[in-house]
């Protein structure tokens, strides 16, 4: 029997500055309503949901930069999530920025995304590896993508998750345009990989690329899905954020690399897809049959330490 999983891709229109966390919940609330109503098992949201993409403000106070931050998940602000998500047995991927208070006082940065079951309990959590922009304020840029100054490198790897019948992956936005985050997952049987993203419209240092934005949206989380056999669930943050223009295109890719479904808009939107687990045999067995003709003797650049 078909091993088919059911999977929302619930796709988030801007979020303003001044949103609060309880409507940004209030609005997943109503969508997670929504996928379960059409028969979905898992809802996926995008990066960094319950505020603004801040990476985009120099913010020199930290109180002010703290703010954007969760020091606990489910916290005050989400537990209705994990509660509606209990209600109707829905599971979700849910990003965030996270803060962790160390006990020297010290505070850490992560971009975060964890999966929630459908019984309300995170079953996985998941830390950014592939952190894009700069590290310093950038006074030339329309907008700053200060994405490596306000988070480390995650620190738990790729790890995957037995999770809604199948094996679950997580990453996030730019995670998506970089082979080896699908290849290390593949390698462990992911099965299906969920991800949400904010990608402007716009890259200043390449202006050149614009018209390309959605184009390698779709090019990365295709080949991605293809490559290795596995399910890719790309969820964005779309349209107009504080001036800034954010890709939409949220899609539902199958392991044969083909887009199943897509969302036609830039606002919240729900797109469903049945997703059967089982054809991720079809490749692995097929085409890329790891055990059968991965040579990794010859693949030892790949892995090798940074100069
Ligand atoms: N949030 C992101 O990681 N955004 C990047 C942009 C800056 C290119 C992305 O890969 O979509």
């Amino acid at each position: 029997m078909a091993r088919k999983l059911a999977v929302a891709a619930a796709q988030m229109g801007p979020i303003a500055r001044e949103e609060s966390r309880q409507s940004c919940v209030a609005r997943m609330s109503e969508m997670m309503r929504e996928a379960h109503a059409r028969g979905a098992k898992v809802v996926v949201f995008p990066e960094l949901a319950l505020t603004s993409f801040f990476p985009r403000w120099y913010l020199e106070d930290e109180a002010e930069l703290d703010a954007f931050y969760e020091t606990e998940m489910p916290n005050a602000a989400a537990r209705p999530l994990f509660e509606l998500a209990a209600e109707l047995g829905v599971g979700f991927y849910l990003g965030y920025a996270e803060l962790v208070r160390e006990p020297g006082g010290g505070k850490r940065r992560f971009n975060t995304s964890v999966l929630v079951n459908g019984r309300g309990e995170i079953v996985g959590k998941y830390r950014k590896v592939h952190l894009p922009g700069h590290a310093e304020h950038e006074p030339w840029r329309p907008f700053q993508h200060l994405e490596k100054a306000y988070f480390e490198p995650g620190d738990l790897g790729f790890p995957v998750f037995e999770a809604f019948g199948g094996r679950m992956g997580m990453c996030i936005c730019n995670d998506r345009r970089w082979p080896e985050t699908y290849r290390v997952m593949g390698l462990q049987g992911v099965e299906l990989v969920m991800l949400g993203y904010n990608t402007p419209t716009h890259n200043p240092p390449v202006p050149e690329h614009d018209h390309l934005m959605w184009f390698h949206n779709h090019l990365s989380m295709q080949a991605g899905a293809y490559q290795n056999g596995n399910w890719v669930v790309g969820v964005a943050k779309a349209g107009r954020e504080e001036g800034c223009d954010l890709i939409g295109q949220s899609a539902i890719v199958a392991p044969t690399g083909e887009i199943v479904a897509m969302a036609q808009g830039v606002g919240d939107e729900v797109v469903v897809a049945d997703c059967d687990l089982d054809r991720c045999d079809e490749i692995r067995r097929q085409i890329f049959d790891f055990a059968l003709h991965r040579q990794p003797q010859h693949y030892g650049l790949i892995a090798a330490p940074k100069e």
